[in-house]
């Protein structure tokens, strides 16, 4: 018999059973090899991904999921590892981490700073921790943040935080996928007020102000007093919260608890008002149009005389023969005739 090529690295591969019941038993090195599988672009593992997501569906929708969000170096994975640990240890919560991270080819030190940054909470058990390699397109990212999160909400996990680097479209893809979304801010950092787009205040359900401790906890004072009062300029949200601002440090845990009060009276006004139910709607259609459009992209991508004529048009377009709209008509026609 011929001998079999030595796979030393890869391990024998799980059937769908296994996952989900490694997955529901809580077992972590299942659940992250579950997210591994989910976040694989070989078209060899689409089915088994879909079949252990679609296994897990049933176990999921009971976390909290937060949004966490600011400027790089606001302090979002120190604030997450100071909830995180404050939650897990003196309120017996699990929580798992996870982040959408669009700006691939400098983000490399940023998530193995984050192994550092979540120190506390990356040894603990009843925590978990992915961060995201991201590469390439914010849509596959975030598709496979939601369904990444959707596991670990089948594992157990009671609250679910995804840290996103707010620039770019990130934001928003975050946004569509949570129940509370916190903006993370620095005091004195400039009129940052005047200058951020008014779109992600209005999608904000909590403002924290960070790095409240020293020599700059007055000025964070001054900060959130400010901020509070721009904010009472906007009209109402619709579904009648209004965005609190508080002040924390997740150097000191200063505020830590009361970032949490208010997250969980979010949540109480909104489960008692109808608006959680409906968020979760929202999110339902979010993950569907984004399903087909990436699926399509799939499709095209794999065929073969698209792509060729695909090749040819983008040459057109960027010498300005061909319009990008007529370009994206074609291709859709020769799509339909498939
Ligand atoms: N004084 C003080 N420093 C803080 C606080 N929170 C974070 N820092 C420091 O700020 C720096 C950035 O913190 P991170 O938690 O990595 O910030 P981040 O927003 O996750 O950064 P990116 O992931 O790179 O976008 C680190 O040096 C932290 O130690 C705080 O509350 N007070
Ligand atoms: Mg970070």
């Amino acid at each position: 018999m011929a001998p079999s090529p030595a796979t030393p690295r890869r391990r024998q591969r799980l059937t769908a059973d296994e996952y989900v019941s490694g997955i529901r038993a809580g077992d972590r090195s299942t659940l992250g090899r579950a997210i591994t599988l989910v976040e694989s672009e070989l078209p060899s593992d689409a089915d088994l991904a879909a079949g252990v997501i679609e296994a897990c569906l049933p176990f999921t929708g009971r976390a909290r999921r937060v949004g966490i969000t600011g400027v790089p170096g606001v302090g979002k994975s120190s604030f997450i590892e100071a909830l995180g640990t404050w939650l897990t240890r003196e309120r017996g919560e699990t929580v798992a981490v996870l982040s959408v991270d669009p700006s691939s080819p400098r983000s490399g030190g940023s998530i193995l700073g984050d192994k550092t940054r979540m120190e506390r909470l990356s040894t603990d058990d009843r925590a978990f921790i992915r961060p995201s390699a991201s590469r390439g397109h914010l849509g596959g990212v975030a598709r496979r943040t939601r369904e990444a999160m959707l596991l670990c909400e089948a594992a157990g996990y009671g609250n679910v935080f995804v840290e996103t680097v707010g620039v770019g479209q990130s934001e928003t893809t975050v946004r569509s996928m949570t129940d509370c979304f916190l903006l993370l801010m620095l005091a004195g950092a400039g009129d940052e007020l005047q200058g951020m787009k008014r779109g992600i205040l209005e999608m904000t359900d909590l403002i924290a102000i960070n790095k409240a401790d020293g020599d700059n906890r007055a000025r964070a004072e001054r900060a959130r007093h400010d901020y509070e009062s721009a904010l009472h300029l906007f009209p109402a949200a619709a579904d009648g919260w209004r965005p609190p601002v508080l002040t924390c440090s997740a150097l000191t845990r200063d505020g830590i608890p009361g970032i949490w009060q208010a997250v969980l009276d979010h949540r109480a006004l909104l489960e008692a008002n109808g608006w959680l139910a409906r968020r979760r709607e929202e999110q339902a259609l979010e993950w569907m149009r984004e399903a087909i459009v990436l699926g399509l992209e799939d499709e095209l991508r794999r065929d073969g005389a698209i792509e060729a004529r695909l090749a040819a048009m983008r040459a057109d377009v960027r010498r300005g023969r061909l319009s990008p709209f007529r370009a994206a008509r074609e291709v859709l026609a020769i799509f339909r005739r498939r």
